[in-house]
């Protein structure tokens, strides 16, 4: 199957400027001679060709044919990537066209499969390829353009050519001396120094989830406080109503924004006060409170205009254990007594007095968002790991623990450090795909898109 010639769209199929077909295998050259006008038998590989598409003479589209001979090409084969007008009707009859010259439909991830497969391209990598294009911030694509483009593979590398030289360095005390415990500072701290940057990395990926879907940030406070108004002036439109009823936001309301390419998604709840009535509102209020349990963030906003009541104190004591900001809003008609009342009642907190609806302060709202990231964010680390990853590593973190253990305390003889070494070269292996079997690679690359 992997001789087959395989031909995909490889650009969403639409209405557009141009379309972008791929084609890779070994009957791409006749394939390119057969459809096009003006391709000659000796292309010369990445060199645009501009020529017509022709079905039994029929001209079909106008195109740009680029050739790549193999290795020098995405997926190690012969590809050619076919350029025409991005019309469905018209990539259907082009494609068509290809697959009858001898190719079939690619499968989802196909060509990058076979870019892993010939060496192109590492596990880590082809992982990368998809990750970067369903990424959903700025900061995740970024991160996963990291690791595309090899940085956590080096690293990999290196650390599996330290084990391997440690291992060789075992094997001669083996063959050497029987029984010979290992007794080596510089090993130990070559050990550490890898385990201090896999540690690192667990680190930072704790949050790959958290940074891909966005941080969760509750808008919270009693009923009338402006909640909405603070969260619509976050999403830069009037997405929730605004009202001087009181109880106007009756469930909660989520968006996503990005801020400098970071992504949160915003809660803005129903009003929290205890004396409500009505089973919506009820219903409303229990689910207010379980969105600030399941937050990573809560804004809690307190009104200058009116008397700070047991709700305002409820919903501060329910925001405790979460990343806070505390502002008072309506400063614009603030009631001195009030503001000391506030102020006495919260003496140990910082608050920031705000006027949504005149625009005072709102800067604390960003800086509060942007600090969040910023606290969770490894800025030693550009890249992140997945899951498959991120369990591996977690493997790789305990072998390496173990081995350090092994050799300091001199309990274990070589034989044994040097089954622990290949063990943790095996995990090395997985991570990178040197050692891949064909269900994982077929849940890695069945979630890639077709056409990639
Ligand atoms: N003077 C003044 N009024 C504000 C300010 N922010 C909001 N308001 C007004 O306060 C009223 C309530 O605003 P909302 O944003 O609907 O408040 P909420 O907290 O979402 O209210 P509920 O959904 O009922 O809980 C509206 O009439 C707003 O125009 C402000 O900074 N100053
Ligand atoms: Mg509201």
């Amino acid at each position: 199957m992997d001789d087959d010639t395989i031909a995909a769209l490889s650009t969403p199929l639409g209405r557009g400027g141009i379309a972008l077909i791929r084609v890779s295998g070994q009957n791409t050259l006749d394939i390119i001679n057969n459809i096009s006008e003006k391709v000659p038998k000796k292309v010369i590989p990445k060199r645009a060709y501009h020529t017509f598409i022709v079905d039994k003479l029929k001209r079909i589209d106008e195109c740009i044919i680029t050739f790549y001979k193999e290795p020098n090409s995405y997926t190690g084969e012969n590809v050619a990537e076919i350029s025409i007008h991005s019309n469905p009707f018209i990539i259907e009859e082009v494609l068509g066209l290809i697959l009858k010259n001898n190719a079939r439909g690619a499968l989802p991830g196909e060509f990058t499969y076979r870019a892993f497969k010939n060496g192109k391209m590492d596990l880590i990598q082809a992982e990368s390829v998809n990750e970067l294009i369903n990424a959903n911030s700025k900061y995740y694509a970024s991160m996963k353009f990291g690791n595309l483009e090899g940085k956590l593979s080096e690293l990999m590398k290196k650390l599996r050519g330290n084990l391997i030289g440690l291992g060789i360095k075992i094997e001669t005390i083996i063959e050497f001396e029987e029984d010979q415990f290992l007794d080596d500072i510089d090993i130990i701290y070559e050990i550490r120094e890898s385990l201090k940057i896999i540690e690192k990395i667990l680190l930072n990926s704790r949050f790959t989830e958290i940074l891909d879907k966005g941080l969760n940030v509750v808008i919270a406070g009693k009923v009338n406080v402006g909640k909405s108004s603070l969260f619509n002036l976050l999403l830069m439109e009037d997405r929730s109503i605004i009202s001087h009823i009181p109880g106007t936001t009756r469930d909660f309301i989520k968006e996503k924004i990005h801020i400098n390419g970071l992504p949160f998604e915003i809660t803005d709840v129903a009003g929290m006060d205890k004396e409500v009535t009505g089973s919506i509102e009820k219903e409303g209020i229990k689910r207010s409170y379980e969105k600030i349990k399941k937050s990573d963030a809560v804004i809690f906003m307190l009104d200058a205009s009116r008397e700070l009541n047991e709700t305002d104190l409820n919903i501060f004591n329910s925001t405790k254990c979460k990343e806070r900001l505390v502002v008072v809003n309506k400063i614009d008609i603030a009631n001195k007594k009030i503001l000391k009342q506030i102020r006495s009642n919260f003496m140990k907190e910082k608050i920031y007095e705000i006027s949504v609806k005149k625009n005072i302060n709102i800067d604390v709202i960003f800086s509060f968002l942007n600090g969040l990231v910023n606290n969770i964010k490894n800025r030693d680390i550009d890249f992140i790991v997945n899951y498959r990853q991120m369990n591996l590593l977690k493997r790789l973190d305990g072998y390496l623990k173990t081995l350090i253990n092994m050799i300091k305390t001199k309990k274990s003889n070589a034989e044994i450090i040097a089954e622990e070494i290949r063990s943790a070269i095996k995990v090395i292996a997985e991570l990178t795909g040197d050692i891949s079997n064909d269900e994982i690679l077929n849940g890695i690359f069945s979630k890639f898109c077709i056409g990639k």
